[in-house]
């Protein structure tokens, strides 16, 4: 069923302006196959006119007081939970979540902005002691200027305000790119900004591929920061085009988080929190469990109650029924990729226990929800991301040797640990080498966290007092007196 079939332009200066070359790209509904939309496949000269836009609006805004800029997110936030449900619609159709949490997804994102627009009071610089007499250092944090956001396809609708919020609160302004997988959502948010005071030209959403728009917008030398979250490949190409200017950037690239499952866990709540993990959104979540390392001692309780929960997830089409709990993947090759690895991990010797295949619906991208047991560390099921309904197994006998194949990876995002001995839990976390570590708890991050990666997972970080503080840079003053 499509909804509709709709072209978007660019939103530039506070305007959706139509492209002059007439290059689009179609976007598909993923668990249809069918196209929903075109999409602008900008120009770098529609790249350069939206960050010029940012450029002549930025300085009016960040002369105002942090709190009147607070004010105008609290309105966005509260324009965008008066349209919760068709803003849902629109993140389904092109991205396959269910409704439920497309929802989640939009509440989460007004809830966010409302987070970062409290901060306008609270920060901070310094005063610091001087070497000599009559003399005052001040420590201030300035705006960067213009900061570009470039957003992936998983979580489309709350990446803006990730890299929105937290850039317009610090006195910056933004050009966004979307996924060209997911831009519906990103040209829907800027209609909302009419209801807003927010300037024109301090927000603009230029579509187009990554090649394309995304390497214009990060090669552009008046962008100060580049926000970026994605993968690994495209963060190392993005940090290559920024060192040409020396440009900021904040890059979130994924993970392959480790889930150890000790002798002492609570096999109910580990398996209900790592079966949930695999299966929103698909799998195609960054924080989610990844491998999972299981004590020999409980290896087949658990597996039987992961498999059990596993199969009970039931997945399809997302309009038609909201009750699903989890649908397509979101393109063809987020499906091969996925479908790829499983494939070698059969042939290298691990044992499907259950999925392994294509949903029976073939006009979408569906797999089923899949665990693979007998899995060793060298598999590539265990050291790639797979981003899929999909779980390897691994059973070790002491904890050291589980700890260091959790370490054992290039990715350094997140890690869990389900153990009811509070001692063996700590002594897990103090080894664990992630960014992020969950005891008994589901996989997810709050927004007055600090959500960065070690190693190859990224630089820097978002939420919180630490990932605001990034979208800015310091002066220090050296005031004498005489
Ligand atoms: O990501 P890309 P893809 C991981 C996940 C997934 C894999 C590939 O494993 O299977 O990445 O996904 C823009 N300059 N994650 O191919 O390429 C692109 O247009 C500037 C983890 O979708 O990184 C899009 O807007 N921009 C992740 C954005 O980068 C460029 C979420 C993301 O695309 C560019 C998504 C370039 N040269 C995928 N090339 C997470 N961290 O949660 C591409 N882009």
């Amino acid at each position: 069923m499509i909804l509709r079939m709709i072209h978007y332009s660019n939103f530039i200066q506070g305007q959706f302006v139509e492209s002059t070359h007439g290059n689009v790209i179609t976007v598909i509904n993923p668990a249809t196959g069918e196209a929903i939309s075109t999409i602008p496949d900008s120009s770098d000269e529609e790249v350069a006119a939206a960050v010029n836009a940012a450029e002549v609006a930025q300085p009016e805004w960040a002369a105002l007081p942090a709190v009147a800029r607070a004010k105008q997110l609290h309105v966005l936030a509260d324009t965008i939970r008066a349209q919760v449900e068709p803003l849902a619609r629109v993140i389904t159709e092109e991205q396959g979540k269910t409704l439920p949490l497309a929802r989640v997804e939009v509440n989460f994102t007004a809830d966010y902005i409302d987070y970062m627009a409290e901060w306008g009071r609270r920060i901070e610089g310094e005063i610091i002691e001087s070497d000599r007499p009559k003399e005052n250092i001040f420590l201030f944090h300035k705006p960067i200027g213009v900061v570009a956001g470039i957003l992936p396809w998983n979580f489309p609708f709350f990446l803006i305000a990730r890299k929105l919020a937290p850039a317009l609160l610090t006195g910056n302004a933004i050009v966004l790119k979307p996924s060209e997988e997911t831009p519906n959502n990103a040209f829907e948010f800027c209609k909302l900004l009419a209801e807003t005071e927010i300037p024109a030209g301090l927000v603009n959403m230029v579509s187009g591929s990554g090649a394309g728009a995304g390497r214009a917008l990060t090669e552009n030398a008046k962008v100060g920061l580049i926000s970026f979250t994605g993968s690994v490949d495209t963060g190392s190409r993005i940090m290559q085009t920024a060192a040409q200017h020396m440009t900021r950037v904040n890059l979130e690239l994924g993970g392959k988080a480790p889930a150890i499952v000790t002798k002492n866990a609570d096999l109910d709540l580990a398996t209900t929190a790592i079966q949930a993990s695999r299966v929103i959104n698909s799998g195609q979540v960054c924080n989610c469990a990844e491998r999972i390392y299981v004590q020999r001692d409980v290896a087949e309780a658990f597996t039987e109650k992961l498999v059990e929960k596993m199969n009970a997830a039931r997945f399809g089409n997302p309009l038609e029924d909201e009750t699903v709990d989890y649908g397509p993947m979101v393109n063809q090759a987020g499906f091969d990729k996925v479908m790829a690895l499983l494939e070698s991990a059969v042939n290298d010797g691990a044992q499907v226990l259950c999925g392994g295949k294509r949903g029976a619906d073939t006009s979408g991208y569906y797999i089923e929800p899949t665990v693979v047991a007998n899995c060793t560390q060298a598999m590539d099921i265990v050291q790639s991301e797979i981003f899929g309904p999909v779980i390897p197994i691994i059973v070790f006998d002491e904890i050291d040797e589980a700890l260091a194949m959790a370490n054992d990876t290039e990715y350094g995002l997140t890690s869990s640990v389900f153990s009811t001995d509070i001692n063996e839990a700590m002594n897990c976390v103090e080894a664990l080498k992630f960014g992020e570590t969950y005891v008994n708890r589901e996989h997810f991050e709050a927004m007055q966290g600090y959500h960065a990666g070690w190693r190859k997972s990224g630089i820097g970080g978002a939420d919180g007092k630490h990932g605001l503080y990034e979208f800015m840079q310091t002066q220090v003053v050296y005031l004498q007196r005489s």
